[in-house]
């Protein structure tokens, strides 16, 4: 299944059987044999993922970027990172009417996916390889991009809230995948926002300890205008990883990205068909019940 080529039938159907058992929507690499982007200077611009809504963006040009085979996930792909020296970045976006250049040379969001206040939660896979040599508590973040005052025609308060596993008591592993979930309760932290980077919204002289349902409650009215998942930008030495099934929920609704080098054949994977088969078995203990 390919975000390309689906009829608007046909997406929310997928839309649903998403948010029903977290199958995932297939984004697949521009290139057949699988992307590698690096961008350019220290701000690096973006290249779009075909129409899916997904950037490869603030990519460095000590950093490559792409969906790849190097490191396979519910399928044949993922999205690789291969930051070659320290400061390098790099991060897969998913941007709403993403246009460029719009703020400066990478691409940004002109629209919105809804209310933050909305947000429940947010998840992602990563995997570290042991060849990386940045500091061990760093891993591929996940980060929602939000504008603060939910008037997207300011800009200063644009800006979103980080996840790290280090702020919330957890290790970091190596050559395995690693899925985070992120709910109300996980510590986040924020760039931009007109805030500054690591504002203390508590005021507790500690600005990495904040909550995402701290988060929604200091910013009401604002508005989630994409996702991000990416590394760097002040990392010591170099990394090498992946992302993998991104996926958010707002106000219920589940959307889900599986990255993958060409169209995979719809497949569903291992737990999708766990669930349907709890769901055939829960059915016929039902049937069961009622007989007796
Ligand atoms: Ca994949
Ligand atoms: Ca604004
Ligand atoms: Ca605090």
């Amino acid at each position: 299944m390919s975000w390309n080529k689906l009829s608007p039938l046909a997406l929310v159907a997928a839309l649903a059987f998403a948010g029903a058992a977290q199958a995932g929507l297939v984004v697949e690499a521009n290139n057949p044999a699988g992307d590698v982007f690096a961008g350019s200077g220290s701000s690096g611009k973006g290249q779009a993922l075909g129409s899916s809504g997904w950037y490869y963006n603030n990519a460095r040009a000590n950093t490559k970027i792409g969906i790849s085979g190097d490191e396979p996930r519910s399928g044949n792909g993922s999205v690789y990172f291969q930051g070659q020296t320290s400061g390098s970045k790099a991060d897969i976006e998913y941007l709403v009417n993403g246009a460029k250049p719009l703020f400066s040379q990478n691409y940004a969001s002109t629209g919105t996916l809804g209310n933050f206040s909305d947000l429940s939660a947010m998840s992602y896979e990563w995997y570290r390889d042991s060849s990386s040599t940045a500091t061990g508590h760093f891993h591929a973040v996940m980060r929602v991009l939000i504008d603060r005052d939910g008037n997207l025609n300011t800009a200063g308060d644009r800006g979103g809230l980080v996840f790290e596993r280090i702020y919330n008591a957890l290790g970091v592993s190596t050559d395995a995948w690693v899925q985070d979930s992120i709910t109300g309760t996980t510590n986040v932290w924020n760039f931009g926002l007109g805030l500054g980077t690591g504002f203390d919204i508590d005021g507790n002289g500690y600005a990495y300890d904040d909550t995402l349902a701290a988060w929604q409650a200091y910013m009401p009215n604002a508005k989630i205008i994409g996702f991000s998942a990416g590394i760097g930008s002040g990392w010591s030495g170099s990394y090498v990883g992946a992302v993998d099934n991104v996926s958010w929920t707002i106000a219920g609704v589940t959307s889900s990205f599986n990255f993958e080098l060409t169209d995979s054949g719809d497949v569903p994977e291992p737990g999708t068909l766990l669930v349907a088969a709890a769901g055939l078995l829960g059915l016929a203990a039902t049937r069961r019940r009622r007989v007796r």
